[in-house]
């Protein structure tokens, strides 16, 4: 065993950076190249990999700490006689015990600050400046649109690789004329950002022109980008400088996040902006991302928008004010008789929060039809029957589920959601239920109920079903439903109005199913019929679709053969 001192490596032009997460305690595994810390300036933030694997020993830096190239992070002990896989600085010890110095393997290189020069007037072309040691970054975040005017060093686009992100900020001031990226495009140095109607200071292409990453830019290589044509457009490259911290443009633009916790949260389709961060400086942690996963429950929550939430707020706390409306009563109840006070749970307050949000953001509407499932019944029944020995039970929800994903199919509006102007259709069929369970309501989803039998979208219900009454739902079996299914089948009812569960467009509730006498065109036949309520976002749906829906899908119920046609 040697123990190996693992140092900040090469973090480019970055003097000081903040640790702002630690990934690794003591006694922890590590992979060689696993992230052991976060670190973070006010425009970038990266994680620092280990050079080895090995059992970390001894932790020798904490949140907040500043650190730079060389400060110590931690002790880790290797097996055997340990090697630094890079460039290291320092040859590693191989006596037992015996401390060395390791460089982790090469970091995410800063970008190079450059000094605005000269004045541009006319286009200015904006390109990705040398980002260092990355190649095919891709672009999370675009702050600016078409029309904007954007000030010298102002941050245009932030772009992720998987270990660090970081803003590019402009080289030059103007208007922003033409956007040549957009989310989800890859680029590297010297890609086109965008097109600006210069109008002030431009940045020299500096950090394009260095030789290495982490190498600053040889000022006198700044000269041509002085010279930025008028008529054509001058080639600019954005210039990553480092200004002060401002917690402003932080509040309005990237949420506070390290890559791996924005990839965390894009694979369970979480919004960041609407997390709250209880990290350092307000930075979002995986635990935050969990906490806000597990709090995405009840027929009528899908995700929780911190920002809705503050703002329904007064409502739900007794106010109103929020939204223009007269107080909330307040009542001394012990006037009137005895009373006991009790808090809400945890999860009847954010799904409150939610359900409150949907219910007056979303202009809804439902309808209410009936299906005849007298034959779909029966088969179930004697599908059960014949699959006794299988253990599993066939329930009218995975029918439902079925018939649902048929429906969506034929009408993909309501399996859409909103995002500003414009509508996004999902091409797959991720179907959520509302489960009610002890602590409250919560939505597990079968994911690609398009491709699963009966069979197993009722297996699948029962294990979900009882891990959500168990407290056990993973964030990730809870996320990314697209349309949402609540039945009080089981308990009774006629009909009810079920809230949409945003950002999804439509949610259907189905109540119990009763024998009544049905007209035939010649006698009153005794029928199963099964109530439905079908809620529906008016932005993206019309009535006229809202009814074929309803009418297609109690087709589809009162003869399954339908889903083949
Ligand atoms: N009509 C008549 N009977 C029905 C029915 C319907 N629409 N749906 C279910 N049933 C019957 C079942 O056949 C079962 O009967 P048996 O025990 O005789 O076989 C019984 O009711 C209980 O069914 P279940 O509720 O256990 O199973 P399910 O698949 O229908 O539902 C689940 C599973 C998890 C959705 C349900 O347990 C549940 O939690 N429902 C409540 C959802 C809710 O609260 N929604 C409101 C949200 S808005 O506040």
């Amino acid at each position: 065993m040697a123990t190996l001192e693992i140092q900040v490596p090469d973090i480019g032009d970055f003097d000081e950076v903040t640790v702002i997460e630690l990934l690794v305690k003591p006694g922890d595994t590590v992979r060689a190249d696993q992230s052991l810390l976060t670190v973070e300036s006010d425009k970038a933030s990266m994680e620092i990999p280990s050079s080895h694997a090995g059992v970390v020993k001894e932790l020798k830096v904490a949140l907040g700490d500043k650190v730079k190239q060389g400060s110590l992070v931690l002790l880790l002990e290797v097996a055997g006689e340990a090697s630094a896989p890079n460039p290291a600085p320092e040859p590693v010890e191989q006596a037992p015990d015996a401390a060395a110095s390791v460089a982790p393997a090469a970091a995410p290189a800063a970008p190079t600050p450059v000094a605005p020069v000269a004045a541009a007037a006319g286009p200015v072309e904006v390109r990705v400046p040398d980002i260092g040691d990355f190649k095919d970054v891709t672009v999370i975040e675009v702050m600016v649109q078409v029309g904007d005017s954007v000030k010298l060093e102002q941050s245009l686009v932030t772009v992720e690789s998987d270990k660090a992100s970081m803003e590019i900020p402009s080289g030059a001031a103007g208007v922003v004329q033409e956007l040549k990226v957009k989310l989800g495009d890859t680029v590297n140095i010297g890609d086109l950002l965008l097109i600006l109607q210069g109008s002030a200071a431009v940045a020299a292409p500096a950090a394009a022109v260095a030789a290495t990453p982490n190498v600053p830019a040889d000022p006198a290589a700044q000269a041509p980008a002085a010279n930025a044509a008028v008529a054509a457009p001058a080639a600019v490259v954005a210039a990553p400088a480092l200004p002060a911290h401002n917690p402003t443009a932080l509040a309005l633009g990237l949420p506070h996040a390290s890559p791996s916790v924005r990839k965390f949260a894009r694979e369970l389709g979480v919004p960041l902006a609407e997390v709250k961060g209880t990290g350092l400086k307000g930075r979002i942690t995986d635990a935050d991302i969990e906490s806000f996963t597990r709090s995405v429950m009840s027929g009528a929550v899908q995700t929780a928008a911190i920002a809705a939430q503050q703002a329904a707020k007064p409502a739900a706390a007794g106010g109103g004010e929020g939204l223009g409306l007269i107080p909330w009563p307040k009542v001394d109840f012990a006037k009137f008789g005895p009373i006991e006070r009790k808090e809400m749970s945890r999860i009847k307050k954010i799904s409150g929060a939610n359900l409150l949000r949907n219910a007056v953001m979303i202009p809804a509407v439902t309808n209410h039809d009936d299906a005849d499932i007298t034959d779909l019944e029966a088969f179930r029944v004697l599908t059960n029957k014949e699959n006794e020995k299988s253990g599993i039970k066939v329930t009218m929800l995975a029918f439902l589920i079925k018939a649902c994903v048929a429906a969506l199919k034929k009408f993909p509006d309501f399996n859409s959601s909103l995002d500003g102007d414009a509508v996004v259709y999902k091409q797959y069929y991720h179907i959520g239920f509302a489960a009610d369970t002890p602590n409250g309501l919560m939505v597990p989803v079968i994911k690609d109920a398009d491709k699963k039998g009966i069979f197993q979208i009722s297996q699948e219900m029962s294990e979900l079903a009882k891990k959500a009454r168990d407290g056990k739902l993973s964030p990730a079996e809870m996320s990314g439903a697209t349309f949402t299914i609540s039945s009080l089948g089981g308990i009774g009812g006629r009909y009810f109005t079920p809230i949409i569960n945003a950002p999804e467009v439509a949610i259907l509730g189905v109540c119990r199913s009763t024998m009544e006498p049905v007209w035939d065109g010649k006698a009153f036949q005794p029928r199963l019929m099964l109530p439905l309520s079908l809620t529906w976002d008016h932005r993206v749906i019309d009535g006229a679709a809202a009814a074929r829906f309803n009418v297609y899908l109690a087709q589809i119920l009162g003869d399954f053969r339908r889903v083949l046609l």
